[in-house]
């Protein structure tokens, strides 16, 4: 999207001009899934898909919010010191916006006068592609930008996360957030989200490239059984406690497991806690196959991960499993896998570039003629966290 179409866009809305233009980015996420609220490593990657916001301060308390994804006539205003999340169905995006707000004032931070946003993003929502936490910190990034605020970004990603959490509703763990953040160009980030440390690798593909692949199954995580699969890990945590100093099922390995797993007692919750327990593992060895320039042995990891979260975690869908399975198929193709919540979205696949096309045209075509509509095919360029454009 172009700098000046928002500048446009803006100036259509409110009548008057813009003062800057941002960006924020979606995010995929190499390997480590449904493992960041079960103190696990993730592997993700900010993308060039994301969401852009054009700026101008107000004289007065008011907040005027304007998307070009919605009717783009309707502009939502709100007073600062407004704390209350929006209720009527129609309105309900600006809550990752106002949300923003309402976390960094209870986090102390002062804001003088309001201001106009107009927002148009080019991630397709509900696609698994982190379209919620890119508003998010688009809207954290603007306005620790133009208030001078003292908040490192570390914080920005955390206040994210309480914005999903608290104001949205949605039990969801930090990777996202994290992800769009702390993006950084041509990296996936390996993070423990036990303890926050993190590190950046570079996706050095060689002659593949990672191709997004979205079921346009549109998923809502707040719908789905993404709290369950929450409470459900912690219910093993609980259980493995009895002979574990444990907290999260990110601290034991694959041996420790088949040792204790029994004290869990119930087939579905040890089917549940060894995902989250291998995925772990996995993504510590993804790291070393990309440290090696293993790319065979990262795209079998990748290929055990969606197989995990199609039985063990059961968070696919006949929609993610038809992309990932015809994949594996396909020439050229180290791994493929869903990434994000599950239940619809986006999986990845890890193609050779001169193949790309055919990989998606074939692919395309077994999808439509099972499941009865298109997929839609995206080249993944990693990109920055956000920034002013
Ligand atoms: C969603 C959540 F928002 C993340 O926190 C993460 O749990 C992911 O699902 C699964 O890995 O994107």
């Amino acid at each position: 999207m172009k700098k000046e179409a928002l500048l446009q866009e803006y100036q259509d809305v409110f009548a008057k001009p813009a003062e800057a233009v941002y960006f924020s980015p979606g995010r995929i996420n190499v390997i480590g899934e449904h493992t960041d609220y079960n103190g696990g490593h993730v592997f993700p990657a900010a993308i060039s898909l994301g969401t852009f916001g054009a700026y101008g301060n107000r004289d007065d308390n008011t907040v005027a919010l304007s998307s070009a994804n919605m009717d783009e006539s309707a502009i939502i205003t709100f007073e600062l010191g407004d704390t209350k999340p929006e209720t009527v169905p129609e309105r309900k995006w600006i809550n990752y916006f106002k949300g923003m707000l309402v976390k960094l004032t209870e986090a102390g931070q002062t804001f003088d006068h309001g201001f106009n946003l107009l927002v148009h993003g080019n991630l397709p929502y509900g696609a698994g592609l982190s379209s919620s936490a890119s508003i998010e910190l688009l809207m954290g990034y603007i306005l620790k930008d133009q208030f001078n605020l003292q908040v490192e970004q570390l914080d920005l990603v955390k206040l994210g996360q309480k914005v999903e959490n608290e104001f949205v509703g949605l039990n969801s763990g930090i990777m996202d957030q994290f992800a769009v953040g702390m993006g950084k160009k041509d990296n996936a980030m390996l993070l423990d989200t036990n303890t926050m440390e993190y590190e950046y690798y570079p996706l050095a593909l060689g002659d593949y490239i990672i191709v997004i692949m979205n079921t346009n199954k549109k998923h809502s995580l707040a719908d789905s059984s993404y709290n369950d699969r929450r409470a459900e890990s912690e219910e093993a945590v609980h259980r493995l406690q009895k002979k574990l100093d444990i907290k999260t099922l990110g601290e034991i390995d694959a041996k420790t497991f088949d040792r204790y797993d029994y004290l869990i007692a119930d087939d579905v919750m040890i089917r549940r806690a060894r995902h989250a327990v291998l995925e772990n593992q996995r993504t510590l060895y993804a790291k070393e196959a990309l440290l090696n320039g293993d790319l065979v042995q990262l795209g079998q990891l990748i290929n055990a991960s969606h197989v995990s979260l199609q039985y063990d975690y059961e968070v696919s869908g006949i929609e993610l499993d038809t992309l990932a399975h015809t994949a594996w198929e396909q020439p050229g193709v180290l791994g493929a896998r869903m990434i994000g919540g599950g239940f619809g979205g986006s999986a990845i696949a890890i193609v050779k570039k001169d193949q790309a096309e055919a990989f998606k045209t074939n692919v395309g075509k077994v999808y439509r003629d099972k499941i009865g509509y298109d997929a839609d095919f995206y080249d993944a360029e990693i990109v920055d966290g956000p920034h002013q454009l």
